[in-house]
């Protein structure tokens, strides 16, 4: 490593560490240093490293730790990733390893196991050389598993640890191979037991990421069944990652990706540059665009599993957890028409997820498009065993086992989440017109705002209302008093160096109102 301290301060936060590449390779460094000392002290399970930054610009690149079940690093080792990275000497970085390794009374000659992969990005290969370089320093066991989707990692890292782990169900075969067969079966296996379910068709713009190599290799597997037309697919240009086109793009400015050219009422859906995201669409006679984004998604999964728990005979407590980005109407379409609980948290995937897991079948979805269904452990034994009355329970019961190895329960991903959806709707057999009335959603915006300090920005009741500033909470309570079934909050970014604005009201008018208002409030703390 040429270089003993990262040229600027990184933090691992709730995506990891995310900044331009050319600051990453002594970052990358320390990753592995730490993903050793984890597996160490996880008395040698396997951890993963992620070489990633998502949806970011081509130049971005960034790394985030999986632990031994798929799930991201617990959180409480994110300070000391940020403290070891941002070592300002070689000493020093040593000096606070070796602290960590008498602090965790972990000896360095135990077990350490580490597998890592990389996405499309051009800088990915000079990053996985300085974690390698680490891993190596570190006498673990490094496995290189080359190009992958942030999703496949997190499955592999799973189903290598659950492959003799007591109390636990293996995961699946822990190749790459296993995992596209697992969907592949799963998804066959529902369409042999729905009736009438027809072939289906998608067309997915990936974002010039992973997620279109993975799709390629993936849709052998389910021809016949599922038909998929890749868009944006061009991995070989690099700098074409998430230009004009990626979940994120589609998403904020609620438009169609570039090279897409709509035919109307046909499925379209876009990943992100990692393949962990994914929102749909489509447009309808008149051209106009309908964006099915994480709400949509969520109540299309939440209204079928309790359409088929209600069928199974068995007693199953379903809930959705959103932030305060959901809209409105579809946590009051969840509440009131599908009669299940929804529990808000903040933002970021590690908090709802930790809440989805709390329900028998927990459903999480952020309004991005980030999510996915976590079935307890007791939800699949009791469906494994409960004496069967009918035939038609057992159909539900064995569409909702199915829907368990379809659906990826260690981290949203994009792949399984876009087969559940395209299960969903051949089952139901809806067009995505159909779909997308089972409510309206109100009108919303979301604006961002530079702020002289965002951390004086601090918030509760899931970063619905703010604490301090503590003038400003009233003025916003007043101002919702004035438009119809609105509500606007303020939260800090933990991306950005921004305050981000949302508002939502019963018309785009008022919804643009309110978002001008608060930003005009906001001028007093610039
Ligand atoms: C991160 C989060 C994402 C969240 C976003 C909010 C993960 C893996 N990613 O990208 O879930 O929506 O941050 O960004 O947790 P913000 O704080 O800038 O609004
Ligand atoms: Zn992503």
């Amino acid at each position: 490593m040429s270089l003993e301290a990262p040229e600027k301060h990184v933090t691992y936060g709730t995506a990891g560490f995310r900044d331009k590449a050319k600051y990453l390779p002594i970052v990358l460094y320390r990753v592995g240093l730490l993903a050793a000392l984890r597996s160490r002290f996880l008395g040698g399970k396997t951890v993963g490293v992620m070489i990633t930054a998502s949806h970011n610009p081509p130049a971005d690149n960034g790394a985030k730790l999986v632990d031994p079940l798929g799930e991201m690093l617990d959180q409480s080792w994110e300070a000391h990733a940020t403290e070891l990275a941002n070592s300002q000497s070689t000493a020093e970085q040593n000096k606070l390893l070796d602290a960590l390794y008498s602090k965790f009374g972990v000896k360095h000659d135990s077990d350490a196991k580490v597998i890592y992969a990389r996405d499309t990005r051009e800088s990915g290969p000079i990053l996985v050389d300085a974690l390698a370089s680490a891993l190596k320093s570190q006498n673990a066991h490094a496995t290189n598993a080359g190009v992958l989707t942030t999703p496949q990692l997190h499955y592999l890292v799973r189903a290598i640890n659950t492959l003799h782990m007591p109390g636990h169900e293996s995961y699946g075969v822990p190749t790459e191979d296993g995992y596209y067969k697992k969907l592949a079966t799963s998804y066959k296996k529902i369409s042999t037991l729905a009736p009438n379910m027809k072939p289906v068709s998608v067309t997915v713009d990936c974002a010039n990421g992973v997620g279109a190599l993975k799709l390629q290799q993936l849709a052998p597997l389910l021809e016949g069944l599922v038909e998929f037309t890749i868009a944006n697919g061009d991995v070989d240009h690099p700098e074409a990652l998430n230009e004009n086109c990626g979940a994120d793009f589609v998403k904020t400015n609620q438009r169609l990706p570039a090279n897409v050219q709509p035919v109307p009422d046909k499925l379209y859906a876009s990943f992100d540059g990692d393949a962990d995201r994914v929102v749909c669409y489509y447009t309808s006679n008149n051209g106009e665009f309908h964006l099915l984004d994480g709400d949509k998604i969520a109540t299309l999964a939440a209204s079928l599993f309790c359409e088929q728990v209600s069928n199974s005979g068995t007693k199953v407590d379903i809930g959705v957890v959103q932030t305060a980005y959901a809209n409105g109407a579809s946590t009051k379409y969840i509440e009131y028409e599908l009669k299940i609980p929804v529990v808000f948290t903040p933002t970021g995937v590690k908090h709802l997820h930790h809440a989805a897991a709390k329900f028998g079948i927990g459903v999480y979805f952020e309004a991005n498009g980030h999510g996915t269904v976590l079935f307890d452990k007791s939800t699949v034994d009791s469906l494994k065993t409960i004496d069967i009355g009918s035939p038609a329970q057992k159909q539900s019961i064995d569409i909702l086992l199915a829907l368990s190895d379809l659906i990826n329960q260690t981290v949203g991903d994009a792949i399984s989440d876009l087969l559940m959806v395209l299960v969903i709707l051949a089952i139901r057999n809806w067009t995505p017109a159909q779909w997308d009335s089972c409510y309206s959603e109100l009108a919303n915006r979301l604006l961002k705002c530079n702020v002289r300090d965002r951390t004086m920005f601090t918030t509760t009741d899931a970063e619905r209302r703010l604490v301090t500033p503590k003038e400003l909470q009233p003025k916003l309570d007043q101002l919702m008093k004035q438009y119809p079934q609105s509500r606007t909050f303020v939260r800090a970014s933990g991306t950005e160096d921004v305050v981000r604005v949302y508002s939502e009201a019963a018309s785009p008018e008022a919804a643009k109102e309110i978002g001008d208002v608060v930003l005009e409030l906001l001028k007093e703390y610039a």
